[in-house]
């Protein structure tokens, strides 16, 4: 029996109290996500139970139970507390999916402070932006990663402190501490910040189609959100083996790769090492997963390696699937229905911004391959008219998705942005809060993505109603790579645009001017496209660049990518009166 049972009854009787149900929580009890996913399960009696089961690089591998996962959380949160980081600080996490990853998000939180977790393959550019942005007081790196924050300490002033918690501690600057958490004195007892609903606890930076990445902040009680739906649609339970493939860098990796499952003291399994089909699918067989949530671009990459390397594998624990990232393609649902004795992926539609799932598809239901399936116990959604933002009626009609404000794992703003933030409701007053925005119901928070809804109520995406870049299920806005290709000596002006890619969605292809003295050669293109590489990361790397000698522009000297994301994808042009023909 799945924990949601009958969808419609859940939509009859929901009430969110049903996520403090689920989680055996009582009113007056600490609300911290940090102790929740850790002490809480350890004074439920579950203390050796398997937390984590992990496996890098080489041969290097971990087993941790939910005592180490208390003993180390408190181990890190003491540690920063002695470095002087207060409640409300923010402590960026950057290095690789290793364990320490794990204890210091949730050390981080136990202290009070606010965890920033960046994708360890940023380049320094990438990580300067977001640590400028966020006002970062401290951050966690290996001995790996360290090199990319020297090259940028002295242009952020409020970096007080840099941790590094893996590799050499006797080549370590001056101004850089080592903590190895595992070889330090065990922390028994940590005095856990007495978190409210409110109180901050992850800030999660995403692109948009204008301006640099935006931090979204979410907050304690996002816990209520993460643990429902981790209890309904991804229906983990006790005795389950659960691998969520994301990096906690991205939201999924840590609100169903960290929050969700161990604040129901689910044991999760991590694997940081290179994809290829042999080493996801011994991963699973080893660890007899039961429960695999997952992203579409691995799944078709999963696919392409073909049925017979599925076959050379004992798969049978596996009894749920799950995906989220970008459309699911109905070829691949099928098609993992072909091959994994009959389990076909769950779509499962959210972002950044909502902090756990929103339109998804429920065990025990029929899938609609190519479907995103319905809302979530109480959630309110509806598709927009584009231009009236009225809710549609008619099904199949597009709109812009969009939900009432009010679900607890919605972000509470974006990071010292209250315009942006604003500027995602509709119908809100030019004044409005932060805090009247997310709880006045007779808005509408706009996710900036296209559907229909067809008569069942099922929604089929369409696709973004902006230009951000949707690459193998990550995000890359186009104006950071823009600027950063503009600080290449070589280049004038440059645009970027997702072209298609058969295994990642998209990939990046960027248009450049030269300035006068370069010519285009493909040397150059190799130039660039490594600088790029190099500087925010080898998603954000333009996998071709088209030479051009001028981007097209609208009277007013905008670059329009439309256009030139109608010319990739073979589409109409569209209106093009307001670009400038001279
Ligand atoms: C969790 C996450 C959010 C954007 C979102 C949309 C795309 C996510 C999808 C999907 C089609 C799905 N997206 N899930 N598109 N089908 N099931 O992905 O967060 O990185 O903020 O991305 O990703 O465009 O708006 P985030």
């Amino acid at each position: 029996m799945s924990n949601i049972g009958s969808y419609e009854k859940r939509l009859s009787d929901f009430d969110w109290g049903q996520a403090r149900e689920t989680l055996g929580w009582k009113d007056g009890e600490l609300l911290n996500i940090g102790a929740m996913c850790s002490d809480r399960i350890c004074a439920e009696g579950h203390g050796e139970r398997t937390a984590l089961i992990w496996e890098g690089f080489g041969n290097k591998s971990g087993k941790y139970t939910f005592d180490d996962l208390r003993l180390y959380s408190n181990g890190f949160a003491q540690f920063l507390k002695d470095q002087g980081i207060k409640p409300g600080d923010r402590v960026c996490i950057f290095m690789d999916k290793i364990p320490s990853l794990y204890f210091s998000f949730l050390g981080i939180l136990k202290l009070g402070a606010i965890a920033q977790p960046l994708f360890s393959a940023f380049g320094d550019e990438s990580l300067e932006v977001r640590l400028a942005s966020a006002g970062t007081k401290a951050i966690l790196t290996t001995k790996k990663h360290v090199k990319k924050v020297r090259k940028i300490r002295e242009r952020l002033p409020e970096l007080e402190t840099i941790v590094v918690v893996e590799g050499n501690p006797s080549k370590l600057r001056d101004d850089e501490v080592f903590f190895d958490v595992e070889e330090a004195p065990k922390v028994d007892v940590f005095d856990v910040y007495k978190s409210t609903p409110e109180t901050p606890s992850v800030l999660h930076y995403t692109s948009g189609t204008t301006g640099q990445p935006k931090g979204a902040l979410h907050v304690h009680s996002s816990v209520w959100g993460q643990a429902l739906t981790t209890s309904w649609v991804l229906d983990l339970k006790p005795d389950d083996v659960y691998w969520c493939t994301a990096d906690p860098g991205w939201v999924t990796g840590t609100s169903y790769g960290i929050i969700g499952p161990w604040s129901l003291g689910v044991t999760q399994c991590v694997l940081d090492s290179g994809f290829t089909s042999r080493r996801w699918y011994q991963f699973i067989q080893d660890n007899r997963v039961t429960v695999w949530y997952s992203a579409p671009t691995a799944i078709r990459a999963l696919m392409k390696d073909g049925d017979e390397v599925v076959k050379e594998f004992d798969l049978s624990s596996l009894r749920f699937l799950a995906s989220v990232g970008e459309p699911l393609n109905a070829e691949a649902v099928i098609w993992s229905g072909e091959v994994f004795n009959g389990l076909q992926f769950h779509d499962t539609f959210w972002q950044t911004e909502t902090g756990a799932m929103m339109i998804t598809n429920y065990p025990g239901m029929e899938i609609r391959p190519g479907s995103m399936g319905m809302p979530f116990p109480g959630i309110t959604a509806c598709v927009l008219d584009l231009k009236t933002h009225e809710p549609l009626t008619e099904p199949g009609k597009v709109g812009l998705i969009a939900f009432r404000p009010g679900w607890p794992s919605m972000f509470r703003q974006y990071w010292k942005k209250p315009d942006i933030y604003r500027s995602k409701f509709v119908g809100a007053s030019d004044d409005a809060m932060p805090d009247q925005l997310r709880t006045d119901t007779s808005l509408w928070y706009v996710s900036g993505d296209r559907a229909s809804i067809d008569k069942d109520g099922y929604y089929w995406f369409v696709g973004r109603d902006d230009d951000v870049i949707n690459t193998g299920g990550h995000l890359v806005g186009p104006f950071e790579i823009e600027s950063a290709l503009v600080e290449h000596p070589a280049v004038a002006e440059a645009a970027a645009i997702g072209k298609p890619d058969e295994v990642n969605m998209e990939v990046v292809k960027a248009f450049v001017t030269l300035k006068p003295g370069f010519e285009p050669s493909d040397d150059l293109e190799l130039e660039i496209m490594n600088f790029i590489r190099k500087r925010l990361s080898p998603l954000a790397m333009p996998q071709e660049i088209e030479y051009m000698d001028k981007l097209p522009k609208t009277r007013s000297g905008k670059i329009v990518r439309r256009y030139l994301k109608a010319l990739e994808w073979g589409e109409d042009v569209g209106d093009l009166s307001g670009l400038d023909d001279d």
